[in-house]
């Protein structure tokens, strides 16, 4: 017998689309707009589930004394304090795996965006500047001859790898541990790998150890023909040193999908010529976000049912107790 659905609590910009699901399944829903445990409502006393798009940090858990479960919206969780809920017992869990076709194809459209300038062509003939003076400029940067360096080679890595083969582009990696079964060149360092290609993808997950991992020293690596995509997490990337970097000619050019201090996103960086900028769309359908949403809702569903969690994050492997 299951027990009666406690409330879960609906935090941050989340999908309207998980609270959708929780209240077809008879869970009873309340919401906060921010991580704040100042301004929780009085329910909380009472959750024991949390869908969160953004931050979960430990003053959060530490504010719901019933809580077992964080159900985190996107793939990445570096917003929510892991290491907390796995010392406190609440497990956490992420939605990998059902937004990997839709992040590799924001990555292709973004190295080619950046290679090509392909918005900037736009842009001119969108201001009438094809008919009055001509056509747009021939794109000083060509994806044809590139080396790819996959920087991350998992799940989405691997979409972005099949993708790029396709393109008819060199391939290599670096990762932490060589991928088995695949036919690309390992590096065991970031630099090793940045000094063999010219051109960088970053599709590693925002932790401590990645945190402006790539910085001055790699992007010297990559050269004067180099391009760095970032659809990651901003943190991976010194942005002062890509800046510095893009400004002095000692890469070509970036595009970047998430950024540092996301929405915030330095002048500095919009005022340069040569790099394409997204609003960290890289999962941002109608579709994908509505299967994240679905995958959210049924983690917390899975868990207070039958006690387990579809796809909880590595650090908290957790069965539920028995009620009672
Ligand atoms: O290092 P490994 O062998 O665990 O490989 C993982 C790699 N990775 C790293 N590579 C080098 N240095 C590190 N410190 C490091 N930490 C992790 O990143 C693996 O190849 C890849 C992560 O793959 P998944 O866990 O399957 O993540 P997924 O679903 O591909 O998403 C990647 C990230 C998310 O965490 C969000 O931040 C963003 O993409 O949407």
């Amino acid at each position: 017998m299951t027990d009666a659905r406690p409330p879960i609590l609906l935090l941050g910009p989340i999908s309207p689309r998980v609270g959708e699901r929780l209240a077809a399944a008879g869970f009873p829903t309340v919401r906060a707009s921010t991580a704040d445990p100042a301004l929780l409502p009085a329910e909380a006393a009472s959750v024991r589930g949390v869908a969160v798009h953004g931050a979960a940090p430990a003053r959060l858990m530490q504010a719901l004394p019933q809580l077992e479960i964080v159900a985190s919206f996107g793939v990445g969780y570096d917003a929510v304090d892991a290491g907390h809920a796995a010392k406190s017992g609440i497990v956490v869990t992420h939605t990998p795996d059902v937004l990997n076709e839709e992040v590799a194809d924001t990555a292709i459209a973004l190295l080619l965006n950046t290679l090509r300038e392909l918005p900037q062509a736009e842009t001119w003939l969108r201001a009438g500047r094809w008919a009055k003076e001509g056509p747009y400029r021939l794109s000083p940067l060509t994806l044809r001859g590139r080396t790819v360096g996959l920087y991350g080679l998992g799940r989405i890595g691997m979409a972005i790898a099949r993708r790029l083969e396709a393109f008819g582009v060199g391939i290599e990696y670096h990762t932490r541990s060589v991928r088995a079964g695949v036919p690309w060149r390992h590096h065991p360092t970031l630099l090793s790998l940045a000094r063999s290609v010219d051109t960088l993808v970053v599709i590693v997950p925002g932790t401590a150890e990645t945190r402006h991992s790539v910085d001055a020293e790699v992007l010297e690596a990559l050269g004067a023909t180099g391009v760095l995509v970032n659809v990651g997490r901003g943190s991976t990337v010194d942005e002062a040193a890509l800046i510095d970097a893009l400004s002095r000619g000692v890469i070509a050019g970036a595009g970047l999908d998430v950024f540092d201090d996301e929405p915030r996103v330095p002048e500095a960086l919009i005022a340069l010529p040569n790099v394409s900028l997204l609003p960290h769309v890289g999962s941002a359908s109608v579709a994908t976000r509505a299967a994240m949403a679905d995958l959210v809702a049924d983690n917390l569903v899975a868990w207070f049912d039958r006690g387990h969690a579809l796809t909880p994050v590595p650090e908290t492997p957790f069965a539920r107790k028995a009620a009672g």
